[in-house]
């Protein structure tokens, strides 16, 4: 695409919506050399941010919706940073108007991928470029550098790729971004993203309760357990900033600040999109689900309160090794991690083969290696997994993966049974060790339930010997007819 440098349109890209996110990422390109041209609905923002850091690169301050647009040279690149939902609509359709062919819209806040879908198409139709692109890496990751997920239309990506690999992070020289696929697929992905974010966090939530109800640990042991483990194959960013929250102490009582914050987790409902579109998709991710279910009973707190001091038929002493118990703890953790991303990237699997998005899985794994709030290690691990074999049925499946599990299987057992001996809550292990048992099973009770919806509702079941579809006269005589 070719460059306009009409007098005037200076800006190589423009954020509109200047709140913590859209304010970061505009100094990010600026401090990578590009114009920035800013706008916002409320202009105190505007101004604001070019009172604070407008000695940091090239900003070009406006007003105006129609301002804004004549600071851009063409092909126009506008990044929304708004709240998403309405919000998001309303500013899409007032640039939309105000910009021509060719130009491109991006969106780069949360968006519910199937609202992606839609304005893509609307887009499309009056001849806009529309980038639905998922960023990762909060407030931190927005200013130094982020983990992009752009979707759209692959030629958008010409003349936007370079502008946004510029600001994302980079690890080993590759950054993290890269063009996704069509229309939705980078909130898509993004919102798996999410999810696996969401069951990392649960796991890492009923280790460290382990670690305290278990072993009577304080928050200061659990934060060097934890300091200990980012330096193995559990490193990672969740784990680091775990260690770092259960050491920070509160000014005001001297406590362990995790001592004193209310256990009622809240969510902005990424978590839950993933769970229902897995539920469309007919995609188990077992492990994210038991952590968006256990944010929300964390915060029923009515129910709870009601509930305290029920009987709990403690069934077990405490760990006697707490060396050993730790190590099994750990294995638990890697081999239920496992399961989550592997779910995760199995429903990315079917969101592709829905929407024949064509997407890449050693792709993702590359670019959330930095920037992203899952960036961890092992990462590199699922990468090279998909680069051997980008059809692998599971992760799970790889030889790498396959082995770790094979190394934390006992461990595993021993923490999901002694933590349901002891009535410690486990649902993300339990239910990960569980997904994985049904797995790998030659045999699942599933064949009862399909007799037993032969028998209520005639559904029919098939044979393990015969070809076709059958059905028992059940209310009859009992015989086999073919259906
Ligand atoms: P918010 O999600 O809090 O949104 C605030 C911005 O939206 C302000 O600039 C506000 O303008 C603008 N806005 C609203 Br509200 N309604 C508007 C409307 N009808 N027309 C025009 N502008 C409107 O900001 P954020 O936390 O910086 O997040 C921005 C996006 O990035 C969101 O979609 C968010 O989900 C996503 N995101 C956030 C994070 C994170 O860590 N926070 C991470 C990744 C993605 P005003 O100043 O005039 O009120």
């Amino acid at each position: 695409m070719t460059i306009d440098n009409t007098e005037g349109a200076r800006a190589q890209i423009g954020v509109t919506g200047l709140a913590v996110m859209g304010s970061n990422i505009a100094r990010n390109f600026a401090r990578h050399g590009h114009t920035v041209a800013l706008h916002n609905r409320s202009i105190a923002k505007t101004d604001a941010l070019i009172e604070e850091h407008g000695s940091e690169g090239d900003f070009v301050r406006t007003e105006t919706i129609e301002e804004f647009v004549a600071a851009l040279q063409k092909p126009r690149r506008v990044l929304i940073m708004v709240k998403a939902g309405d919000p998001t609509d309303a500013v899409i359709e007032e640039l939309a108007s105000a910009m021509e062919p060719g130009d491109i819209i991006i969106d780069g806040g949360n968006a519910l991928y199937t609202d992606t879908i839609r304005r893509e198409a609307s887009l499309r139709d009056r001849g806009l470029h529309f980038v639905g692109a998922g960023i990762s890496g909060g407030e931190e990751g927005a200013l130094n550098g982020p983990s992009i997920m752009p979707g759209g239309p692959k030629e958008s990506y010409q003349a936007l790729g370079p502008l946004l690999e510029s600001i994302a992070a980079q690890v080993d020289g590759t950054p993290c971004c890269t063009h996704i696929g069509p229309d939705g697929s980078g909130h898509f992905v993004k919102m798996v993203h999410n999810g696996i974010e969401y069951a990392d966090m649960q796991l890492i939530g009923e280790a460290y309760n382990l670690f305290r109800d278990a072993l009577g640990y304080d928050a200061d042991q659990v934060a060097d357990v934890f300091t200990e483990w980012n330096a193995g194959d559990l490193e990672s960013y969740l784990v680091e900033i775990t260690a770092e929250v259960l050491r920070q102490k509160d000014a005001k009582t001297g406590k362990a600040l995790v001592d004193v914050i209310v256990d009622a987790a809240e969510q902005k409902g990424t978590g839950r999109w993933t769970v229902k579109s897995a539920l469309d998709l007919g995609v188990p991710v077992t492990g994210i689900a038991e952590a968006v279910f256990a944010r929300a009973l964390s915060g029923a707190r009515e129910q709870r309160k009601a509930a305290v001091g029920l009987a709990s038929g403690r069934l077990a002493d405490k760990p006697a090794d707490a060396a050993q118990f730790t190590e099994d703890i750990r294995q638990a953790l890697y081999a239920s991690k496992v399961v989550a991303y592997a779910q995760g990237f199995d429903q990315i699997a079917a969101g592709s083969a829905e929407y024949d998005w064509d997407l890449h899985p050693a792709d993702l794994a590359t670019i959330w290696r930095g920037g992203c709030i899952i960036r961890a290690r092992f990462l590199n691990r699922i990468k090279d997994a998909y680069d051997e074999n980008p059809k692998l049925p599971s992760l799970i499946l790889a030889p790498y993966f396959r082995d770790a599990i094979e190394t934390a299987i006992d461990s595993w057992r021993r923490v999901v049974s002694t933590a349901t001996l002891l009535g410690i809550p486990v649902p993300a292990f339990a239910s990960s060790l569980s997904y994985y048992d049904a797995l790998r099973a030659e045999r699942l009770p599933a064949a009862l339930t399909q007799g037993q919806r032969d028998f209520f509702g005639a559904h029919t079941y098939e044979r393990v010997d015969a070809e076709g579809k059958f059905h028992t006269l059940w209310s009859g005589d009992r015989s086999e007819v073919q259906a």
